[in-house]
């Protein structure tokens, strides 16, 4: 352990989790409340002709109906979408916001139509068959390279041909001047898979409304309460002051938490009209039908290439699938995540990228792990060992070749930003050494004797964290109580990263105090805080630092009240381990003892302070795959990552965080797959169709770190709650690529579950080396 109380310790919030203490949303319960079920619709796309609800108000408690045309008669708008990015010629991102109800026009499979209120859940569930909607179904469409064809059906009048946004990041020029000198040009165009987040908590919200404060209340899944009650308060058209969102536990995020749903501000509505709290706690399959779904994106990149095997410039360009609708942090994943490190790890100043983002019939998708990064780092990566392949150079040396030296750090970015620091060689060099890179050809050749195809696959990443644009300051709430403990307090919300452990670390390595003596609260109803949510791998870097400052703030404001107490001049004091002492004497008094006599003294409200900059965690991830090519099983045999996450403030948290992070690449690599069939029906809409990633999928993994810290912060910590899903999956996917090549398979892309891995190989042997790559996809 060391000053900072950084050493590898259990979670503080294990006990309570592992014991079935943890409260979540479906276990509040406030007095008089009534349940709510959400009709959906079955049709990818249709005029709502009428609603009938008679028959359904009729059954047994219920309560009420409320459809999209009550809620536009009473004034509620629709959920509105962050816009990062112009159109490349200046004008505003179109407009295809996402209403509470489905109001005239149903656009997915899934969408709220009616909102049912009843004694119970099960009344709700069973009135809801009793509503009789009329649709007229229009024309559907589910690919974003479809939609944007002239015949397509239009999704909104707001935009025109399905497109809501075609914009440019980086140097056009200087691009296309790298592209005219190239000696050599290799291409990749490839396909991103949706997949659906699937936190281990359905959704689940309750709308209550104070009718004396004239406040709203939602208990909810959430990331962090600032985005989520922004966007409730534009729905119901009040000033944020008015809505508080409250939560405890909260059962996985992903990014598909980060945002306020349709069923929210419906949930509100009728709490309000009712006069009582409405709780609706969705199922797995509202998970498929209903929550933000992530990536489905063509992308198509470019590098220009010297003689020497040199990057001298690099081109992408995304097609984005945004679904039927914007959702918040839909456009900002799909500009800001695919650009802001647009060169990776590599020394080229010429990057241009262009992005389309389309809408379709499908569930709108938004924020999901990596929130674009994954999407930029697989383009890239899988562009780069294609290229090496190409040149004929070990993909290793042609990384190598084209890395930015630590001697260029600060290196400034085509497009604005900055890398602080970072040893991109060195975590290249310790990832090699710990996969035995060296030795690989011996254990291909082993494998072969088993007959299996070995395949190896590396993946350098770089991604940005902790800038957090979603709230101008990271509040950090410090309470003393009565027992000498602290209470913190703040708005982001832990949904599984162990900040309860992590925070209590650093403020407990300032303080002196036990860390067992510090609770962090969050999203707790009597209060009211600014904080970025958790989110964009910031938590640590914003948030803990604040917990820092404000820490070592009180450590300096109790240094008054200590030379009171020891009636000692303060220049006499100092303070060590958790307590003010007279230099060079044994007379100390204890902070926690000084807090309970001078009560509310040592309490610090820490906020309106600038937030820490943004900084760039890395890594190298190195893994081997053995395929048997008579049935395409895949396995992966070993997995090294190694990361710069900068100082790390818990060894234990961080590598479950790789492990996690890493799975869920993997996962989304060779089982999930998101599927519509071409009339906008998803098919797979339940775990029975929709392969998650089990724990041992990920065979022999490592994860060592090689730390760069930063000068960004207090803490030289990076992000990591994301590295492992970036690293991972350019990683995998050029290790199967790497193992197909022997059968002549040229390109597959993800899944590559083992159907589709056998149906490659079986193409191949047909003399058709690319079957299972975009042209199936697109
Ligand atoms: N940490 C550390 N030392 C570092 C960096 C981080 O000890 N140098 C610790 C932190 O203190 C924190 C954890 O590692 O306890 C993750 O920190 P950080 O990288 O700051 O990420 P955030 O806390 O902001 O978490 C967000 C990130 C994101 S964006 C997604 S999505 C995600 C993820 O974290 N969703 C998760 N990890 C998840 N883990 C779980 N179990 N469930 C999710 O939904």
């Amino acid at each position: 352990m060391d000053a900072f109380g950084r050493g590898p310790k259990g979670r503080l919030e294990d006990q309570r989790m592992l014991t079935g203490k943890g409260r979540y949303v479906s276990d509040w319960t406030l007095p008089d409340q009534a349940y709510g079920h959400f009709l959906r619709s079955d049709r990818p796309h249709a005029k709502i002709v009428s609603i009938d609800a008679s028959a359904a108000l009729a059954m047994p408690g219920v309560i009420a109906v409320i459809t999209g045309a009550e809620l536009v008669s009473a004034g509620l708008k629709s959920i509105p979408a962050a816009a990062p990015f112009k159109w490349s010629d200046g004008s505003e991102q179109r407009s295809a916001l996402r209403p509470s109800l489905a109001h005239e026009v149903v656009r997915h499979v899934g969408e709220p139509v009616a909102l049912i209120v009843a004694g119970t859940a099960a009344q709700a569930q069973d009135a809801a068959e009793a509503v009789a909607i009329e649709f007229e179904e229009l024309p559907a469409v589910t690919t974003a390279a479809e939609a944007l064809e002239r015949a397509a059906p239009r999704l909104h009048a707001g935009a025109p041909g399905n497109l809501v946004l075609d914009f440019e990041g980086g140097d056009k020029a200087a691009t296309a001047a790298a592209f005219a000198k190239a000696a050599k040009v290799v291409k990749l165009r490839a396909y991103h898979s949706r997949v659906v987040g699937n936190p281990m908590e359905p959704r689940a919200a309750m709308g209550s409304y104070d009718a004396a404060k004239d406040m709203y209340f939602l208990h909810g899944t959430t990331q962090g309460v600032g985005p989520m009650r922004g966007q409730l308060s534009a729905v119901l058209g009040v000033a944020p002051e008015k809505v508080r969102v409250v939560a405890e536990e909260v059962g996985g995020g992903f990014g598909v938490r980060f945002n306020a749903y349709p069923e929210y501000g419906a949930l509100l509505y009728a709490a309000k009209k009712l006069g009582r709290p409405v709780k609706w706690v969705g199922t797995r399959s509202e998970v498929f039908l209903g929550d933000e779904q992530a990536r489905d994106i063509v992308h198509s990149g470019e590098l220009a290439l010297d003689k020497d095997g040199r990057i001298l410039g690099m081109r992408f360009d995304y097609l984005s699938n945004l679904g039927a609708y914007v959702a918040f942090t839909g456009a900002v994943v799909n500009t800001i995540g695919l650009v802001n490190v647009n060169c990776g790890v590599y020394d080229v100043q010429a990057v241009h990228v262009r992005g389309r983002l389309v809408l379709t019939n499908t569930v709108p998708t938004a924020a999901y792990r990596g929130a674009g990064r994954p999407v930029a780092s697989y383009a890239l990566e899988c562009l780069i060992d294609k290229a090496a392949h190409e040149l004929g150079l070990d993909p290793a040396e042609f990384r190598r070749r084209n890395m930015i030296p630590k001697s260029k750090m600060p290196y400034k970015l085509t497009g604005g930003f900055e890398y602080d620091c970072g040893d991109f060689e060195g975590v290249m060099d310790k990832a090699l050494k710990n996969s035995g890179w060296n030795d690989f050809q011996k254990r291909k050749a082993d494998s072969k004797k088993r007959g299996k195809l070995r395949g190896r696959g590396i993946a350098t990443y770089i991604e940005m964290t902790a800038p957090g644009g979603f709230a101008p300051y990271d509040q950090a709430h410090v309470t003393w109580e009565d027992d000498g403990s602290v209470t913190l307090r703040t708005a982001s919300h832990n949904h599984g990263q162990g900040h309860e452990t992590t925070f209590a670390q650093i403020v407990s390595g300032v303080l002196g105090i036990p860390m067992e003596k510090i609770r962090l609260r969050t999203a707790e109803a009597g209060y009211d805080l600014v904080a970025n949510p958790t989110g964009g791998s910031r938590t640590l870097q914003g948030l803990g630092s604040a917990m820092f400052f404000a820490s070592q703030e009180i450590v300096k404001n109790g240094m008054a009240l200590a030379a009171e107490e020891l009636e000692s001049a303060q220049t006499d004091i100092e303070f060590v381990s958790g307590s003010y002492r007279i230099k060079g004497t044994d007379r100390l008094v204890k902070i926690e003892n000084l807090a309970k006599k001078f009560k509310g003294k040592l309490d610090l409200d820490y906020k309106e302070r600038p937030k820490v900059p943004g900084t760039f965690p890395n890594g190298c991830h190195i893994a081997e795959v053995e395929i048997d090519p008579e049935t395409g099983e895949t396995e992966i045999v070993s997995y090294v990552a190694c990361d710069d996450a900068g100082t790390i403030i818990n060894h234990q948290i961080v590598e479950g965080q790789m492990q996690g992070g890493i799975t869920q690449g993997a996962g989304h690599i060779f089982t999930e797959q998101t599927v519509y069939d071409s009339s906008g029906q998803l098919l797979t809409g339940s775990f029975m169709d929709y392969a998650m990633p089990r724990a041992g999928l990920v065979g022999g993994l490592t994860v060592t770190d090689f730390a760069v810290p930063t000068a960004t912060n207090p803490l030289g910590a990076k992000g990591v709650g994301e590295g492992g899903v970036t690293g991972s999956m350019p990683c995998l996917m050029n290790a199967v690529t790497d193992a197909l090549r022997e059968v002549g398979v040229q390109r597959l892309d993800m899944p590559a579950s083992q159907e589709r891995v056998w149906a490659a190989i079986q193409a191949a042997k047909a003399g058709k080396p690319e079957a299972m790559a975009i042209s199936t996809a697109a």
